[in-house]
């Protein structure tokens, strides 16, 4: 049998991503206004606050606005081919619905994305990721209402026309399917007592799409050379026995998240969608514009963030024994181990997401999160060995490669948090991801000094190989 090359493309787009409330801090700095971060003290998945006495870390980040050139080197160092970062809405409109944006955030930006450039980064930039200016929420209700779309469209015209040249990988909104599983951070989403909540997440999810075709078009009419994609969580899902019930929950749990790209990447709801929408008493406002403008801007490329897969079944009792997992509760997989947040690691997962992804679409992939959040330790010589999270890395990279070789069109990596931040869904500083580690607790203690941890090498290595040295 002859054997099959299994290697990543020339050009692949190795390096990290984060996102701007997760790690800038200077929150109210140089104009900016608040956002639902701001005020998600105890991270996404938890009622917001905005008691000043809370402790909320996204406030202060690890202090990346200041010290971004820092950290750039030390990507540079790692050979990062390209950075994935978001900008921060609540810099350029302080309040959403400002008539002028603010000239001191579009130069923050200015400077980091000619910094990336200097280090050799391409910059791979998420317009919203995982918040919104609080005013929209306060004034308007969020994504529920339609005006917000012609605030983001202004926002996203505004950051394409600014950063053309500079930025050629756009993504709409991050994770746009998480606005059914965290609302709040998802959508700018608070409910009413009584309120039919289904209808305003898809509502909301409606304006969102209508909003990311308006930022596909301003792109593609700004410079047709550059990509922009759209973003979801994978959550590939297998059935839990070959009982056809189980199999088709699976299916069915699944286009959960499909229909996010269904949507954007084909530019029509699926028809199942509409079943469902039928069967569930689900209605909400699309004008025929909203469907033209959705079906003429389709997205160049896939983005996805993938951290573990997910069980469905129909057996009550199973159900009863959930796991926990990101924003979503899941049935146990007894094949798999889980991480010290019960996710549970499964780098084949990957390779079958690639796939199927791949077959459906047939467009460029991008894999824009991916990593182990795990508690380090300071060894007393000042080292952190984090062999954890090298094995967890090279597994997904070794199927990513087996991906490839199945004919997926792959065009970039890069991992979640390559310095360590503040996680999305618990607010904490003790769940880190990084290969540079930040001297900062959950309490808010620390130096904020950086140290390589024993993974910086290692992936250092891999991008120098582009991938074959794992
Ligand atoms: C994704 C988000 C990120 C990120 C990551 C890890 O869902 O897009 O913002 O934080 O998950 O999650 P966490 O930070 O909760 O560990």
């Amino acid at each position: 049998m002859a054997e099959v090359k299994k290697e990543f493309p020339q050009g692949f787009l190795w390096g990290g991503a984060v996102a701007a409330n997760q790690l800038e801090g200077a929150y109210q700095e140089d104009g900016k206004g608040l956002s639902t971060a701001d005020v998600s003290p105890e991270g996404i998945m938890y009622p917001t606050s905005e008691d000043p006495a809370k402790l909320n870390l996204y406030h202060d980040g690890i202090d990346f606005y200041h010290r971004y050139k820092e950290d750039l080197a030390l990507f540079g160092e790692l050979g990062f081919k390209c950075f994935r970062t978001s900008i921060a809405w609540t810099r350029i409109f302080p309040n959403g619905d400002d008539a002028e944006p603010n000239e001191a955030g579009l130069k923050f930006y200015d400077d980091l994305f000619d910094e990336m450039r200097k280090q050799g980064m391409e910059p791979v930039v998420t317009i919203s990721h995982y918040e919104m200016p609080l005013n929209l929420v306060k004034k308007y209700g969020g994504w529920r209402s339609r005006e917000v779309i012609g605030f983001y469209e202004k926002f996203a015209r505004t950051v394409l026309e600014r950063y053309n040249g500079k930025v050629k990988y756009w993504m709409t909104f991050n994770e746009i399917n998480v606005v059914l599983h965290a609302p709040f951070t998802g959508g700018g989403l608070v409910f009413e007592e009584g309120e039919n909540k289904l209808n305003i997440m898809y509502q909301a999810a409606h304006h969102q799409f209508v909003a990311s075709a308006l930022a596909v078009k301003a792109s593609h009419e700004i410079n047709p050379e550059a990509q922009i994609g759209c973003m979801i969580a994978a959550m590939t899902t297998y059935p839990l026995t070959p009982n056809p019930d189980d199999v088709f929950a699976a299916l069915e749990q699944e286009r959960k998240t499909l229909q996010f790209s269904d949507v954007q990447v084909r530019g029509y709801y699926p028809n199942y969608m509409k079943r469902y929408f039928v069967e569930n008493d689900i209605e909400f406002n699309v004008t025929a514009d909203d469907e033209k403008v959705m079906r003429e801007h389709t997205v160049d490329y896939i983005g996805f963030s993938y951290y573990m897969s997910f069980i469905a079944t129909t057996d009550e009792e199973k159900l009863k024994e959930a796991t926990a997992a990101n924003l979503m509760t899941g049935v146990k997989n007894p094949y798999l181990k889980s991480s010290e947040w019960g996710w549970q690691i499964d780098p084949k997962g990957l390779r079958t997401t690639l796939n199927i992804l791949s077959d459906r679409y047939q467009k460029p992939l991008f894999i824009v999160e991916n990593g182990l959040g795990a508690v380090d330790k300071v060894e007393e010589d000042g080292s952190i060995q984090d062999d954890y999270r090298i094995d967890y890395l090279r597994a997904h990279i070794e199927q990513m490669r087996e991906a490839v070789a199945d004919g997926v069109d792959l065009i970039g990596y890069t991992t979640w948090g390559p310095i360590d931040l503040v996680s999305a869904s618990t607010a904490e500083l003790k769940k880190r991801y990084g290969f540079v580690y930040v001297d900062r607790d959950n309490e808010g203690n620390g130096t904020l000094e950086r140290t390589k941890k024993k993974s910086f090498a290692w992936y250092q290595r891999v991008i120098e190989t582009n991938g074959q040295e794992l």
